[in-house]
């Protein structure tokens, strides 16, 4: 028995779905050119496929599960379940119109044509916000429609914005936040539901010990309390005696969005040789 998974065969989300396998401890042979490839020390077979069709194929169980973007997993509407956000491939459906124009609210895009490959989740925001436009369905360079006099407006994906500057547009609203997810098929047996969960444990491990810092400092003993106070550790803080009297070492986990604000208080408070180490693999 083994766990079929889809990931996208060339593209944005291909090198970083392929990363995050290989930080869980799975080797693929390559064969990226193949449709199909193998795992050597785990029961899992990868499908390379269009990111666009990877929730029909896991809805129709060809694959078990798969690596996707939320913005397709919600566009196509397939009956498949989000299991875990993934952390890569991070952008925004948006909605951009011309620079020099002024966008209030939604209402602007009342009656004007939208350029989108897009049509169910802009339709889906038109309707809640109660608006009439119409929408033009495009499946590549959206961002020229507006240029060409094909459209109005466009929504399309963003992540630097630097698409929509060069073509003299700017985002006006977000409509949705994307990363890549996996998503899994809604009938897998009890075996593989066993094989994702042990994926599963390993890809929250490696997400996880992404988020973290170890931390190593030297502390004069006197201002040791005020540094472990700063310290949340994943249990408490390991105190070990340094070969010089008077002095420890502090090791610690510190997570990465309160990271900055931590150093600067320990710096404040007597730590000294503060050493910061990435953490492979995380287990909680
Ligand atoms: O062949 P296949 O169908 O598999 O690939 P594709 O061309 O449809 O997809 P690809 O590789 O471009 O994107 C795959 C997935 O990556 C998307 O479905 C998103 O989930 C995610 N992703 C993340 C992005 C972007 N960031 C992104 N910036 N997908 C596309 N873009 C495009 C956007 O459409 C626009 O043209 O990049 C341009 C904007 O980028 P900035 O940096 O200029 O703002
Ligand atoms: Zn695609």
């Amino acid at each position: 028995m083994v766990l079929k998974v889809a990931i996208q065969k060339a593209g944005r989300l291909h090198e970083d779905s392929l990363k995050l396998l290989k930080e869980c401890g799975i080797e693929i042979s390559n064969g990226v050119n193949k449709l199909k490839s193998e795992a050597s020390n785990f029961p899992l077979e990868v499908y390379f496929l269009r990111d666009d069709d990877i929730p029909q194929y896991v809805e129709d169980s060809v694959a078990d599960i798969g690596f996707t973007g939320e913005n397709v997993v919600y566009e196509k509407k397939k009956k498949v379940e989000v299991v875990e956000k993934l952390g890569f491939g991070k952008c925004r459906l948006s909605v951009a119109i011309r620079r020099h124009e002024e966008y209030k609210d939604a209402g602007f895009l009342k009656g004007k044509r939208i350029a989108t490959s897009y049509p169910v989740l802009v339709r889906q925001f038109l309707a809640e916000k109660n608006i009439d436009a119409e929408i033009h369905e495009i499946s590549g360079s959206v961002e020229i429609a507006p240029g060409i006099g094909l459209a109005d407006a466009i929504c399309d994906l963003v992540s630097s914005g630097s698409t929509l500057f060069m073509n003299g547009l700017k985002e006006a609203e977000t409509i949705l936040h994307s990363q890549a997810v996996l998503i899994k098929n809604q009938n897998l047996d009890v075996t593989q539901r066993q094989l994702l969960d042990t994926l599963l444990f390993r890809i929250q491990a490696v997400k996880k010990a992404k988020n973290n810092k170890y931390i190593l400092l030297n502390a004069p003993n006197e201002k040791l309390e005020e540094i472990i106070s700063l310290l949340p550790g994943m249990k408490s803080p390991t105190v070990l005696p340094l070969a010089v009297d008077g002095w420890s070492s502090v090791h610690s986990v510190l997570n990465e969005n309160e990271f900055w604000e931590i150093i600067e208080k320990l710096k404040a408070a007597g730590a000294q040789g503060i050493l910061v180490v990435p953490i492979e693999k995380m287990i909680v």
